[in-house]
Formats: structure tokens, C-alpha cells, sequence
């Protein structure tokens, strides 16, 4: 069996998305995501200079091989860009050996190891009355779950929150075609915080466990005060206290408290997993399939994990399309370590015109497609009709200018 012939689409029903198709020379073909927000034009370059010459002629069936081709056979390895070229290739074979086998890929994992997977949803508001009323809507819904982020009094502009139920919490950027500026000062954002979460706490009782999300932002010292203030609301997580560059400095935030930690929404390799997970600094890990790999390297991820008892929570961002969530949803189904899947489908329309599947959402929960492969459809002719608009993640400033961690 052989490759015959890969393309890309980049797509925007909303959002852009980069999608690999595979085709066979047996008439099976696979679809695989390696979008990169913001950088998605790298990551489709990387796939039609480097990767795709190499896989014509290959064996689809060989996903393994493909990987350590792709990964150990480079000489320039790992990164953001060739790591979502490389997960493209790789949900793209699964799909394909899924429909060979007529199984869903969680069946070539090794089964499912639950009926239905447990999801977060994003809850966010102006001030802390405005996410009340967010969460009331997600609890209403179902979910038992949720990530509530607030503004900041102080400042305009505050991640999470003007990307979802506000969007009138926005900062024009320089130009309309650069980067929005973002501010931040962490003395605010503390103040604020634990008062969300004491709010939270007081109004949904046990109705919720609650997720909340630094990005980033803070320094290790402000991270373990954050994560001692918010111990007696005992939250499911806290993710991304500080950039996860330096592990040792996340001894100290884990010293401090017992809220659980989250993090590694941007890690693509186990290496860089390694030292949370063994030295037991982080309770939830959050790589995205299609940033860390594909199925074949996150999956190695899980395994590794549920070694050292930490549970999966994988990355789940409007940026991440039908075909990347499908694979994560495939995962989690298998994964014995299972914790938590986000899940922040971009709401547009045209999402359907290009992406349909059966992966099912009821009261909180996916119930995963029993379809063969991963389960999604891609309408190529009507991705060719949502041309690609450049956009970029925000940019941050502290109040005197100085630029810091988006
Ligand atoms: C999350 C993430 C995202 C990222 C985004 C960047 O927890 O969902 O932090 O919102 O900001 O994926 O592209
Ligand atoms: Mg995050």
C-alpha cells in the first residue's frame, strides 16, 4: 500500500485551520489538523517543502515509521511548526488505518475505557457578577466543569475574557493588521481573583468544580500566593501559573498549596513533559494532539503520565479544529488517565459547511462516534471557499509598556 498524493487546505469557516489530506493508492483517505494559531502559514509550507515530498510512496499502514522519519530523521527536530506538520501527517494515518480496520481509532488504542468524556467550557465576564451569570449558563447546560475568568479592574484588556462572552473587552491593535495589545499588572489581577473564586464558591456551592487559567503570566513567587489563596475553593485547576520554561521553579508553587496544577498547552515533546510529570509537579497535563506530535507522540505522553499518576486534561481552544478535537476525543476515550477535556468549539456557521461529525455533546459530556477513523468529514470544496485571514494571537504589555508573557 502507498501514498499516492497529500494536500493542504487552509481554511477559515470562522477561524483558520490547516488540514492535511492523504490519499491511497486503495482509495482510502485520511485527514489530518496541524493548525498553529497565528503561524499557520509555516506549518503548510513545512508540510508542502519538506514533509509531503517525503511521504509519496511510503506505506500509510507504517505510522510509526513515518513519525520516527519525520521526528528522529530530521536533523533541525522539534518545535512548534514541525511538530503540528508532523501531528497533521499522523491523524491523517490513524484516520486512515481506522477506516481500513472499519473501527474508530479509539479502538486501535485499545478500546474505550469510558461510555462518555467529561468537558470544561470557557465562562468568562467583565466583572465578577458578569461570570457569575456565564457559569449559571454552563451549569444550566449540563457541565460540571467549567473555567471562569473575570476582568481586571485597571485594565482594558485581560486574556480569556474578551475572547469569549464579552467581546466588547477588546484592545484595537496598533494597526488592524498587527497584533492586539494586551495589558497586564499582576497586583490587580491577584486582588481580583480569589474574590472570583470566593464568589463562585458561594453562590454554586457543589453544583461545579471550577477551572481557571493565568496564562502565563505570573512570576513563581505570585503563582504559589495565588495557589494558596485559592485552596479552601478547591478547584480542579489552575492552569499555567507561570511560563513552564524552568520546572524547578514550579517546586515552590507546588510547596505551597494543594490546589492542583495544570499545564503544557504549549509543550510538543515528552522531553519537555518530562520533568513535571517524574517529580510530580503538575496533577493535570494539557498537550494538544496536534501541537505535541499527533496521536503517536501524545499518546507516548499518556502513557507516561498515567506512569506517575498525573491525568490528562488535553488542550482544547477554538483553535484547534473538528478533525484535532476528534483526536483528542479518540484519546480520551482510550486513556486510562483520563481527567478533563475542554472544549471551545468556535461557534460560526460555517464551521458545518466544512467539518461534520458525530462525536456527540449532552449535558457536559462527548460521547464519542463510533465511526470508522476519526469520525470527521471534511468538505474540501466549501474549505476552499473560507479563504485565510492573517491573524495573531494578542500581544501583552505591563502598564509602563514593557512587554510580557501573552
Ligand atoms: C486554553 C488556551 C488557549 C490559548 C490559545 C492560543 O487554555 O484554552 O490557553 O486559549 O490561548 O490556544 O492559541
Ligand atoms: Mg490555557
Amino acid at each position: 500500500m502507498k501514498i499516492t498524493n497529500a494536500e493542504v487546505f487552509l481554511t477559515c469557516p470562522g477561524r483558520n485551520f490547516v488540514i492535511l489530506k492523504i490519499e491511497t493508492d486503495q482509495g482510502v483517505v485520511g485527514y489530518g489538523d496541524g493548525t498553529l494559531n497565528g503561524r499557520e502559514k509555516p506549518v503548510v509550507s513545512c508540510l508542502q517543502d519538506c514533509v509531503i515530498p517525503m511521504l509519496i510512496g511510503m506505506d500509510p499502514r507504517r505510522i510509526e515509521d513515518v513519525w520516527q522519519l519525520l521526528y528522529r530523521g530530521a536533523y533541525w527536530r522539534g518545535g512548534p511548526v514541525a511538530m503540528s506538520a508532523i501531528a497533521a501527517v499522523d491523524l491523517a494515518l490513524w484516520d486512515i488505518k481506522g477506516k481500513m480496520a472499519g473501527m474508530p481509532v479509539y479502538d486501535l488504542l485499545g478500546g474505550r475505557s469510558r461510555e462518555k468524556l467529561q468537558l470544561y467550557g470557557h465562562a468568562a465576564g467583565r466583572d465578577i457578577a458578569a461570570t457569575i451569570d456565564a457559569v449559571s449558563a454552563w451549569i444550566e447546560q449540563g457541565y460540571r466543569t467549567v473555567r471562569a475568568q473575570t476582568g481586571v479592574p485597571g485594565l482594558n484588556t485581560i486574556y480569556g475574557v474578551q475572547s469569549s462572552s464579552n467581546p466588547g473587552i477588546g484592545s484595537a491593535p496598533p494597526r488592524a493588521d498587527l497584533p492586539p495589545v494586551h495589558q497586564w499588572d499582576s497586583d490587580a489581577y491577584l486582588k481580583v481573583v480569589p474574590e472570583l473564586f470566593e464568589q463562585l464558591a458561594l453562590t454554586f456551592g457543589d453544583q461545579a468544580r471550577f477551572l481557571h487559567d493565568t496564562h502565563h503570566r505570573l512570576r513563581p513567587i505570585e503563582a504559589a500566593r495565588l495557589a494558596k489563596e485559592l485552596e479552601p475553593f478547591h478547584l480542579f485547576w489552575l492552569e499555567d501559573v507561570c511560563r513552564p520554561e524552568l520546572a524547578e521553579r514550579f517546586r515552590l508553587i507546588r510547596s505551597a498549596s494543594t490546589t492542583p496544577l495544570a499545564l503544557g498547552e504549549v509543550f510538543h515533546t515528552i522531553q519537555e513533559c518530562q520533568p513535571y510529570i517524574e517529580e510530580g509537579l503538575i496533577d493535570f497535563i494539557r498537550v494538544a494532539a496536534i501541537h505535541a506530535g499527533g496521536i503517536t507522540h501524545t499518546r507516548r505522553i499518556i502513557d507516561f503520565s498515567a506512569l506517575h499518576d498525573v491525568r490528562i486534561g488535553l488542550h482544547g481552544p477554538p483553535d484547534v479544529s473538528p478533525i484535532g478535537m476528534a483526536a483528542q476525543v479518540h484519546l480520551g476515550a482510550w486513556a486510562p488517565n483520563f481527567g478533563v477535556q475542554e472544549w471551545a468549539v468556535f461557534p460560526a456557521s460555517e464551521m458545518d459547511d466544512v467539518f461534520r461529525h458525530e462525536h456527540w455533546i449532552e449535558r457536559g459530556h462527548v460521547i464519542p462516534s463510533e465511526a470508522s477513523g476519526l469520525g470527521v468529514t471534511f468538505n474540501e470544496t466549501n474549505a476552499k471557499k473560507h479563504e485565510f485571514k492573517r491573524s495573531y494571537l494578542g500581544v501583552n504589555r505591563l502598564m509602563d509598556g514593557t512587554v510580557w508573557n501573552y
